[in-house]
């Protein structure tokens, strides 16, 4: 295959690392640069940090086709794509890690170079930081904002299916970057402006929160009034224009709790989409004391407590924000203190196997909806008294002879 051209790809998280990889195996010269030398070390030696659907065989791919390396000295290029993260800093996106990258590329950056951002940042960052650094390099370089929009677990087959919505200030860039993006998407490549562009991606992720957390909102009602929120919202959903989400223990991962700040200023107008962000942050809270209530009513004394799933979704390993993690605080706060962590997605040393933490437990709290949770057989432990599923994955055959209650049924 002939080389197409070189691209840097800059930070090599869940974003960069496939990005890099798609790139390279479309034909071009990558290199993949992130400062974790712990990182660069793994790839240079085989190894995977990601746990991807596809993404160990795309590896192999494309090390064996020689089209990638991976260091942390970044050479020049024409086209620096930066994949690093904007965590939410008092309701802004914190840019200093793309001030840091955009610094990297600085060094090596010549006329007529191309630079990428699929970072999500907020509607006026690209304006008033990110094109004030490029300008002041003082050479004639292209932008673009190209936000990812993959799913975790799902990644590779998003980045390639979905659609692509790109920010440019003018019809050369978006031709240029289309035709590059055109390589790897077999979806639309959809063009607007920079502020749109940047809009669009943070709109996507808010809808998906405060759907949520309607859902979170209707459980609550459900456990008040007794119905079934599951079955309300399956039957709900058989309306034509009708799509409400699941509700759950919170919500979790780098996208969905966070960007939605981005839009959030205290104002008249993001009020509503504040208290969607509440609600959703409440839910640990919420289960917790859910949990509490069961105890109380059932006489469980000092129990012994066995969270099931610490990522923050179904089949990953990816524990990012994971609400998990805050529904052991709560529980903690409110004095359970005897509680055991196990997730089989995740090897530390703090967690331990599904099948010891149930073993020395009497109380499950379900908090992950992992595939393999649905085939347990919680009857076969003796020890187990109560089965609280906060993902609504376990059913009745399961937990045959135990206490089980669902949120939000
Ligand atoms: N969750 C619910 N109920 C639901 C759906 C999700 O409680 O009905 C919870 C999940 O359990 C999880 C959290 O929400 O804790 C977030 O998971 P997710 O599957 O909704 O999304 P992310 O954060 O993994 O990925 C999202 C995606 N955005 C949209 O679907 C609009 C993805 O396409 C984006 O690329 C990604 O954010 C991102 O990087 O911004």
């Amino acid at each position: 295959m002939s080389s197409k051209g070189t691209i840097n790809v800059i930070g090599l998280g869940y974003i960069g690392l496939p990005t890099a990889m798609l790139f390279a195996k479309a034909g071009y010269s990558v290199v993949g640069y992130d400062t974790d030398e712990i990182k660069i070390r793994k790839l240079n030696q085989g190894l995977l940090y990601i746990d991807e659907p596809g993404l160990d065989l795309l590896f192999e791919e494309v090390t064996s086709l020689e089209k990638i390396v991976f260091t942390n000295e970044l050479p020049p290029a024409g086209v620096h794509v930066v994949c690093v993260p904007t965590p939410v800093d008092y309701g802004k996106a914190d840019l200093t890690y793309v001030k840091s990258a955009l610094n990297e590329v600085s060094k090596v950056v010549r006329e007529g170079d191309l630079v990428i951002l699929e970072s999500t940042v907020g509607p006026n960052d690209c304006d008033e930081y990110v094109l004030p650094i490029i300008y002041g390099w003082g050479k004639s370089v292209q932008f673009a904002l190209c936000t990812e929009r993959a799913i975790p677990g799902n990644t590779l087959h998003e980045m390639v299916a979905n659609d692509r919505v790109i920010g440019v200030q003018d019809d050369s860039t978006g031709e240029r970057v289309n035709k590059i993006y055109a390589t790897v998407v077999s979806g639309n490549i959809l063009t607007t402006n920079l502020k749109t562009a940047a809009l669009v991606k943070v709109m996507e992720n808010t809808y998906r929160a405060i759907n949520i957390a309607y859902a979170n909102e209707l459980a609550k009602i459900a456990d008040r009034e007794g119905f079934d929120v599951w079955q309300a919202i399956k039957l709900a959903n058989n309306h034509p224009r009708v799509n409400i989400h699941q509700p759950g223990p919170g919500v979790g991962g780098h996208c969905i709790p966070i960007d939605p700040y981005f839009l959030v200023d205290g104002s008249e107008q993001t009020k509503f989409i504040e208290y969607g962000l509440r609600v959703n942050e409440g839910m640990p809270e919420y289960v917790s004391s859910q949990l509490a209530s069961l105890l109380a009513k059932l006489k469980i004394e000092s129990p012994k407590i066995c969270i099931l799933g610490l990522a923050y979704k179904k089949d990953t390993d990816d524990e990012r924000e994971t609400p998990a993690e805050k529904i052991k605080m709560c529980l903690e706060e409110l004095g359970y203190n005897d509680i055991l962590f196990s997730d089989p997605y995740i090897s530390s040393k703090e967690l331990v196997p599904t099948d010891t933490a149930l073993s020395k437990s009497n109380v499950v709290l379900v908090a992950t909806d992992h595939t393999e949770y649905q085939s347990i057989d919680f009857a076969k432990y003796n020890n187990i008294a109560l089965v609280y599923d906060t993902r609504n994955i376990i059913r009745q055959e399961q937990v045959l002879g135990k206490e089980v209650y669902w949120l939000g049924k």
